[in-house]
């Protein structure tokens, strides 16, 4: 699928702002992908759909949980996480993308998990570092970013737990096992 096809079909989804926020992911996945050498249609597909069920209806996204092979788990966190491992379901029945490397990294783009591929830290760290982003500690990041990829992930992996640890919210498990693998990783 092209860029321009899979744009016209998360716009129907997806308010103004979320849309930007979208385009914007897509374009810092394409320039991570050139720098990294990783595949650059693949990681802007993957960007294109990453929110693209972030607005579906609760109940929607449970019964997507509950009747497909997705980790049921998720269900015990917070709503929030659903809509990438959702999105990385749907892409498949609505639209016939199958690719396994883009599904993934869709699936993991907001917690991270162990042993993420370069496509999977492609679309997780433009996620957190587009242009559009202003969190503490986000330049930090953006900096490591140009370097070495690891370690920004590893930063934005840090950084987010030390947010939700702060805000008292749960963490769920793969949200952790992104941070140890990328520790373990780090030169
Ligand atoms: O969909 P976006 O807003 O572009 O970004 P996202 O999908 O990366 O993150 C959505 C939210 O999920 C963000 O506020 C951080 C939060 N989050 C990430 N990991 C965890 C988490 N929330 C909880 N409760 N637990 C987590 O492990
Ligand atoms: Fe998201
Ligand atoms: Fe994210
Ligand atoms: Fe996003």
């Amino acid at each position: 699928m092209k860029r321009e096809e899979a744009i016209g079909i998360v716009k129907k989804y997806l308010p103004e702002k979320r849309l930007q926020h979208t385009l914007r992911v897509a374009d810092t996945a394409a320039l991570l992908a050139d720098k990294y050498f990783a595949d650059k249609e693949k990681a802007v597909l993957a960007a294109i759909f990453h929110d693209y069920c972030k607005y579906r209806p609760l109940e929607e996204m449970k019964r997507c949980i509950i009747e497909s092979d997705l980790p049921k788990d998720l269900l015990e966190y917070h709503p929030e996480l659903w809509h990438g491992p959702v999105a990385a379901v749907l892409i498949a029945r609505e639209h016939g993308i199958q690719d396994r490397e883009i599904r993934l990294a869709i699936q993991y783009h907001t917690t991270g998990r162990a042993h993420m591929s370069l496509l999977e830290m492609i679309v997780f760290l433009a996620d957190y570092i587009e242009p559009g982003r202003n969190f503490p500690g986000v330049e930090e990041v953006r900096a490591m970013a140009e370097k070495d990829i690891i370690q920004a992930c590893h930063q934005a992996s840090k950084n987010t737990i030390q947010h939700l640890m702060r805000k008292g919210e749960p963490i769920y498990p793969d949200t952790f096992y992104a941070y140890n693998d990328l520790t373990k990783r780090l030169n």
